[in-house]
């Protein structure tokens, strides 16, 4: 597109003001060729149209009197592991993994600003004995379950595969790729390990106009894991347009979705018992949740708005909606805790694009890095001076035909890695303590007795969820240690 193009289009969008440093002759060639190609990529009038709907919704939802429909979830309307139908559903599960029906989304395009790493969360030791990555823990669980599925419905060694697609951010992409590169995909085959980005949106003033953060490019932001479904559709490379995530689920004959966040170290990823709740309750779309700790945990609920499901984000709930409880039973009336591990078909992940201008975007107010319109200079704000917009991966949950809820054990299942070491909650250390007492629990249920202060790590690779260890039966382990293969816990009797 001609300059003259580009600001026409610019400046009927309100946001002529980016190409004030080309204008004042302060770039050089390269500069401006970079700034054009990024106006000409972005859809200034989509992102116009973003900040409009976002701080109207914003506005009448603080409106006084403004009726918000959502009511907490009934009881009924959620099911839950400890129904004695977990065995049941892990059946149906595993057999849709064992015929190959069965694919993984994690998403891992977060950046671990609380938790004070630089690099990707996926790649944070949590102190384990062994030290292994939470990105290492996921694919063993992984290569673990396609052992287990071979097994139990008798499939040839090295004939289940359960596809993962990772989704990173511009700034996770290039980190994510390296870590598994360097640690030869832990083992998977990198065939099946397929990398993919998520969108950008830029970073705009609370007036909505758009942030340069240097002369020559606009700050961008990604845009959420709500991006994740637009995301599956774009190209995976320049080299064939064709191949998205959508095509090669296609192509693989995928049925079914697990997608879940990168920063809980109990994640059970393509949890064969969420799996098989899912395909029994024919849903499109489900979500695990566990019972918020109190008011103030920073976790969306799930609760219903007419006959819809609906998720209230931590970041919105109101502080009366957040106490409210139970008049009977003393319980948070909003308890259902949203734990960023959903189900989806494959079907329903490919009707997303239709309603998608309908979702809502969500205004974070940040302290943005900028440069100055009238000096030129790099701001580095002390105070919230702009908005990032982002999309949550939750808004689906209404536009679904069927949606489920299966409340699942906390101990068991959610101990999530958000803030810095010696924060004392969701740290690298409560992470590292439940994952252990969970080891534990798998050694105890299997009939063993593990001392006081004995601290044995299980590899995923020994066992996905304490199965196979039955060879524990009657024994007293005494000494602390890291299991890497079934054998090697006879020298911790
Ligand atoms: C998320 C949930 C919240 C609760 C909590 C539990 C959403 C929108 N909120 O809040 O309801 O379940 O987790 O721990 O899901 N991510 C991306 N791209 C992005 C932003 C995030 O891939 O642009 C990923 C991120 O890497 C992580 C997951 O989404 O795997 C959740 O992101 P977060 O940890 O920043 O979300 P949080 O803790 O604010």
């Amino acid at each position: 597109m001609s300059p003259s193009n580009l600001r026409q289009r610019y400046e009927a969008a309100g946001q002529a003001h980016l190409l004030k440093f080309w204008d004042a002759d302060a770039l050089s060639e390269a500069e401006q060729k970079s700034l054009a190609d990024q106006l000409e990529a972005l859809d200034i009038e989509r992102v116009n149209r973003i900040y409009k709907k976002a701080v109207t919704a914003e506005a009448e939802a603080a409106a006084p009197g403004a009726h918000d429909p959502i009511q907490p979830l009934p009881k009924d309307a959620s099911d839950s592991v400890k129904s004695g139908k977990d065995a049941e559903w892990r059946a149906i599960g595993l057999e849709a993994i064992s015929n190959g029906a069965v694919a993984v989304l994690l998403m891992a395009g977060g950046q671990g600003t609380r938790l004070g790493s630089s690099a990707p969360k996926g790649c944070y030791d949590i102190g384990l004995p062994s030290h292994k990555s939470l990105f290492q823990y996921q694919a063993e669980r992984i290569a673990r379950l396609q052992t287990v599925a071979e097994q139990e419905f008798k499939k040839p060694a090295g004939s289940v595969i359960i596809p993962w697609y990772i989704m990173t951010s511009g700034p996770t992409r290039g980190p994510t790729t390296e870590f598994f590169a360097k640690n030869s995909y832990f083992g998977l085959n990198p065939k099946n390990v397929i990398l993919f980005e998520q969108g950008t949106l830029p970073c705009l003033t609370m007036e909505g106009k758009v942030l340069l953060d240097t002369k020559s490019h606009v700050a961008v932001a990604p845009d959420g894991n709500g991006g994740v479904y637009a995301a599956t559709r774009a190209p995976l490379s320049p080299a064939d347009k064709s191949h998205t995530v959508l095509s090669d689920l296609a192509k693989r004959k995928v049925l079914y979705v697990h997608a879940y966040g990168v920063d809980n170290c109990l994640v059970r990823v393509a949890d064969p018992v969420f799996l098989g709740y899912g395909i029994q309750k024919q849903c499109d779309c489900a979500a695990k949740v566990v019972p918020k700790s109190d008011p103030t945990e920073s976790v969306g609920v799930i609760a219903r708005r007419g006959e819809k499901f609906s998720v209230i984000e931590y970041s919105e709930i109101s502080k009366e909606q957040a106490e409210r409880r139970d008049p009977e039973t003393g319980e948070l009336s909003f308890r259902a805790g949203n734990i960023v591990n959903h189900f989806y078909t494959t079907t329903c992940l490919n009707k997303v694009e239709a309603f998608e201008e309908e979702l809502a975007f969500h205004i974070a107010r940040k302290k943005i890095p900028h440069v100055d319109l009238e000096t030129g200079e790099a701001v580095k704000p002390a105070k919230p001076n702009g908005m990032k917009l982002e999309m949550f991966v939750f808004d689906v949950f209404p536009f679904t035909e069927h949606f489920a809820v299966l409340e699942v054990m906390r101990n068991e299942e959610f101990s999530p890695l958000k803030n810095a070491p010696g924060t004392g909650s969701d740290d690298p250390e409560t992470s590292r303590r439940d994952l252990l007492a969970q080891h534990k629990r798998f050694l105890e249920r299997a009939g063993a007795i593990v001392k006081d202060g004995v601290e044995i790590e299980i590899s995923p690779l020994v066992s996905y969820a304490g199965e196979g260890l039955q060879s524990v039966k009657g024994k007293t382990f005494t000494k602390s240690g890291v299991v890497g293969e079934l054998e090697e816990l006879d020298a911790l009797v």
